[in-house]
């Protein structure tokens, strides 16, 4: 049986973002007919699919109301969509609101249609810690029919943090192979200006302050004081000035790369040789498992759910959360070590492909929606 199945997310640029996205596409493929309910088109969606639907979200501006009523807008459409469509399911990303406003969408459309709700992260690991928002989180998780996280720290989080009288199961982020995967990009070397004898170090974040890309800096700034390397910084957001000056602070402007925000990262992975993931706070990494795919090793911090990904000595290192000295001195050896290097090189593919495989993935998720809906 083919499931219609609702997918709520932040289609904006972001982690949780891309997975819903993805998701929606692999199981359109595989028959399901998706419908995503969202604000604005899902960045990702960027090919046509016949069964795969897209219902916005529109919150009108009254006078009257200090702030446009966006979570009721949502539900509402939710309800519209799940009543015309006949959806099987409501698969959200993010406890709040979006979780909130599927049981209150449920509510207005007056069907059985099941809930299903992915935590990311930001909905637990930031909003967990506002009372104002606590008791709403907990409703949403409790009140789902299925919850999932996606990494082991963030179930672990959820429970401290929130406390829900409810299980929440992981499933594992996976990225599209097809999309991410080694390319010969060699003439970006060129264009860059990366001469042949450097080692190429990239971070790709939204350059908010729990990415630490100061301790990427910093790190890369020891790396290239023993060997030649460039660092490529992928992505904008809110700490990218300060970034700049120490940029410049450190005198490192020359061997630098400021790229802003860019699509087609496979194209940047498969010049590169080591990713830094050096976060305060991260359920999963995406983008590690990312770079892994085109063949990166990873160093990252032992900070969320980055140890579920980054395995020490088998596609990266693990190392403490700001210590950058460690980092620096992991990066070298490895840099430095050709055989050490690929060892850990086939490791990320392998890792990749083998325990975040987008068919292993896509298939706990449809196994989750089937149990549900045969259950009732
Ligand atoms: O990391 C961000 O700032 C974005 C955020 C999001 O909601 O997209 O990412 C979260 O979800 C991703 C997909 O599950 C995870 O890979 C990120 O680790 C997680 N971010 C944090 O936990 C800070």
């Amino acid at each position: 049986m083919k499931l219609k199945i609702g997918i709520t997310c932040y289609p904006t640029v972001g982690g949780s973002g891309v997975v819903a996205t993805e998701l929606g596409k692999l199981l359109a493929e595989r028959g399901h007919e998706i419908h995503f309910i969202t604000s604005s088109i899902p960045f990702r969606l960027n090919k046509m699919y016949h069964n795969i639907y897209f219902h916005q979200v529109e919150v009108n501006q009254y006078s009257v109301f200090q702030y446009p009523p966006y979570d009721i807008a949502l539900a509402n459409k939710m309800a519209e969509v799940v009543k015309r469509e006949g959806l099987d399911l409501l698969h959200v990303h993010y406890a709040i609101p979006h979780a909130v406003c599927a049981i209150l969408g449920k509510q207005i459309a007056g069907t059985d249609v099941k809930i299903v709700t992915t935590l990311h992260g930001t909905d637990i690991t930031v909003l967990g810690y506002d009372p104002s928002l606590t008791g709403a989180i907990r409703f949403g998780i409790e009140k789902s029919d299925y919850v999932t996280a996606v990494s082991d720290a963030l179930i672990k989080q959820t429970y401290d943090l929130i406390n829900p009288d409810k299980d929440i199961h992981t499933v594992y982020n996976f990225i599209d192979e097809r999309e991410y995967h080694y390319v010969d990009s060699s003439h970006l070397r060129k264009e860059y200006r990366i001469l042949e004898d450097e080692k190429v170090i990239i971070h790709v974040s939204n350059f908010r302050g729990v990415k630490r890309v100061q301790d990427v800096v910093k790190t890369f700034k020891n790396i290239q004081d023993h060997l030649p390397a460039k660092l490529l910084l992928v992505g904008d957001g809110p700490e990218k000035t300060i970034i700049c000056q120490l940029v410049k602070e450190l005198g490192i402007e020359g061997r630098v790369l400021l790229l802003g925000k860019q699509d087609n990262l496979e194209e940047l992975y498969s010049i590169s040789d080591l990713k830094l993931l050096l976060s305060a706070k991260e359920s999963f990494g995406l983008v590690a498992l990312e770079a892994m795919a085109c063949g990166v090793p990873c160093i990252g911090t032992n900070v969320g759910g980055i140890p579920e990904v980054i395995f020490d000595g088998v596609n990266g290192y693990i190392c403490p959360f700001g210590d950058i000295e460690e980092i620096s001195k992991k990066a070298i050896a490895l840099l430095a070590d050709k055989k050490l290097y690929k060892k850990l090189s086939n490791g990320a593919l392998e890792t990749a492909r083998e325990r975040f495989h987008s068919n292993k993935i896509v298939e706990q998720y449809e196994t989750i929606y089937y149990d549900l809906i045969n259950e009732s």
